[in-house]
């Protein structure tokens, strides 16, 4: 004996600022913004009655029982846009991860050697009794914003973010040019979209721990020259300059606002119509009875088995689908078409 709708919900578990679009029209149906909201994505359909529904004195174990209600299939995309506070921004081997380390809680991997994570670390940094989200954004390299390696991935990340910390490694121990990095990473950043390219930044030339005060002193002010900008210079080995940029993320975040949720483009996204009968003839005068009231209906039905045939036609008068063909001039001996069921009426 079974009982019908036992079916079990599929809930998935996403990160905060996880986005739902709509597979096909890629709009927006859903932003996850805060922790603990849910969302519907999917309703399945009636589970049917099982066959311990139609059990009465006389039929103890039904033969027939009622198909659960088809549903379409639908495709989700789910984006993560990461809330977070402040995004790090700068060439792989930078200094990102190692910075978030050192001013906030997060325990990201580092290495000497330009490799990619696959999700952004974030971190809460604690300031002055205040505290923020800040993401370490990796993979951003030259090309990230066409789809170059996964910076474009990346991207979405820092989307959100109330303020820039843009990372630029002044040791150029790795043979980098540090001026034309800083330019390079804006370019990329511009290149994927101009909102985010007006995100507020603070500029942080780091590593200076590994140069002598001459040589910080003589790229200083070749940065200051070309770019004309406030910056500060820090190194996570000393910690030099760390309790200042904290204090300056702080004071910058406080005359920032939080962006919004996304505006939720796609409104009637699961309605279903249960409600409507439509009769109209074919080319051969058959009634056709078709609508979302028939399709709930006719999916109970093996017409294979008589009893189940003989219950289909009363549940047909007493829907008053029977009534409703008759005013449109069903006669004993004309066709009915239901889905793929076709049958004589014999009044
Ligand atoms: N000497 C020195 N090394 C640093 C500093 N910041 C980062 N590094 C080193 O630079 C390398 C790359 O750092 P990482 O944080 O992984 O860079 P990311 O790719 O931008 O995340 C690692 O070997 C770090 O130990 C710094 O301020 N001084
Ligand atoms: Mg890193």
């Amino acid at each position: 004996m079974k009982t019908g709708a036992n079916g079990k919900d599929i809930e998935i578990k996403v990160p905060c600022g996880t986005v739902l679009l709509d597979g096909e029209s890629e709009k927006i149906i859903a932003d996850l913004y805060e922790d603990g909201m849910r969302f519907v994505a999917l309703r399945g359909g009636s589970g049917g009655h099982g066959n311990a529904y139609y059990k009465s004195s006389i039929k103890k174990a039904p033969h027939f029982s009622q198909l659960g209600e088809e549903t379409k299939p639908k495709e989700v995309i789910l984006e993560l846009k990461t809330i977070a506070d402040v995004g790090l921004v700068g060439f792989p081997n930078a200094g990102k991860s190692t910075l978030l380390s050192c001013i906030s809680n997060a325990n990201p991997k580092i290495a000497n050697y330009p490799f990619t994570t696959l999700y952004p670390n974030l971190g809460v940094c604690e300031v002055r009794g205040n505290a923020f989200v800040v993401a370490d954004i990796p993979g951003l390299i030259e090309g990230a914003s066409e789809g170059q390696g996964l910076g474009h991935y990346f991207l979405k990340h820092i989307e959100r973010v109330r303020l820039i910390v843009h990372l630029v490694d002044i040791s150029q121990c790795d043979g980098r040019n540090f001026i034309d990095d800083y330019e390079k990473i804006n370019k990329e950043l511009e290149l994927y979209s101009v909102e985010l390219s007006k995100t507020p930044q603070i500029v942080v030339l780091t590593k200076i721990d590994l140069i002598d005060e001459e040589t910080l002193k003589e790229r200083e002010d070749a940065f200051k020259e070309k770019y004309n900008i406030n910056f500060l210079t820090i190194s996570c080995a000393t910690f030099s300059g760390i309790d200042e940029l904290k204090l300056q993320i702080l004071e910058k975040l406080s005359k920032i606002p939080k962006k919004p949720p996304l505006q939720v483009e796609v409104v009637d996204f699961d309605i279903k119509d249960r409600e409507s009968i439509i009769i109209s003839r074919d080319d051969e005068g058959a009634f056709v009875v078709s609508g979302g009231k028939i399709d709930d209906f006719a999916r109970g039905i093996v017409l294979s088995d008589t009893r189940s045939f003989a219950y289909f036609q009363r549940r047909l008068e007493s829907m008053g689908i029977i009534e409703m063909l008759k005013e449109k001039g069903l006669k004993s001996g004309h066709i009915i078409k239901i889905k793929d069921i076709a049958f004589e009426y014999v009044e």
